[in-house]
């Protein structure tokens, strides 16, 4: 299921900016006047391939020197891979899910943001589709599918990726943070084992500083093709 009509990047940068979890006062996050980055046609043509899955290329940021000791918060992530044609990864399918987890396990990585996000800023009202938000609220900003209920595998999965614990001791989506400092968990990571619960899906609070996985957004390299005679992508 699509939220939001394909193309548009000044739609989606307005519904960013209008984030409450992203702009309000946290420490590294409170910077006015956020916005989605365009794609930049040279970084696009010498993007970071480091491994291909069904016709996307894919990197981890701890892979390529310019980004390698990078911690960044989710929109920057995002504006970053946003840059090369690509967009924060999105796991869509199990085979693709056990790509991200396995070199998550093989470079001991920590843990990385996705592009999975809960619908909970300006434009996701009104939408009984999506409520209760903990189960039905998230979807992959890179290309807005929505993601399965929290509670249940995904259709054609062997497991439910999110964790079954956390900082509460529950089940994710648990938006913990809320009860500690009054920051919705808005932003899909994969943790590394930090609850002791092997690798596994969590929602966290947007303004923390992850290393990162980009894949190719054919959204982005369709733009900048079409606006780019003769560019190899
Ligand atoms: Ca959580």
């Amino acid at each position: 299921m699509i939220l939001a009509p394909v193309g548009l990047v000044v739609i989606l940068a307005a519904l960013v900016a209008a984030d409450p979890a992203i702009s309000e006062a946290r420490p590294h996050s409170n910077r006015p006047g956020r916005f989605l980055s365009l794609p930049v046609a040279q970084k696009c043509a010498n993007r970071p391939k480091e491994f291909q899955y069904r016709g996307h290329n894919y990197f981890f940021s701890g892979h390529v020197p310019a980004h390698s000791n990078q911690k960044v918060d989710w929109l920057d992530a995002r504006n970053i891979c946003r840059e090369y044609c690509m967009d924060l990864v999105s796991m869509e399918t199990q085979e693709e899910n056990n790509l991200v987890f396995r070199l998550i396990q093989q470079n001991n990585v920590p843990y990385i943001w996705t592009s999975g996000r809960l619908c909970d800023f300006k434009g996701c009202e009104n939408r009984r589709d999506l409520e209760p938000k903990a189960l039905n609220g998230w979807f992959w900003s890179a290309n807005r599918e929505k993601i399965s209920p929290t509670n249940q595998t995904p259709i054609g999965w062997g497991y439910n990726p999110w964790s079954q614990t956390g900082h509460k001791k529950v089940r994710q989506p648990d938006n913990a943070e809320f009860d500690i400092n009054g920051t919705n968990e808005s932003c899909l990571s994969v943790l590394n084992n930090v609850y002791n619960d092997g690798i596994a899906w969590h929602d966290v609070a947007c303004y923390h500083e992850k290393p990162f996985i980009c894949e190719d957004s054919e959204e982005l390299l369709n733009y900048v093709g079409s606006n780019n005679r003769g560019i190899r992508l």
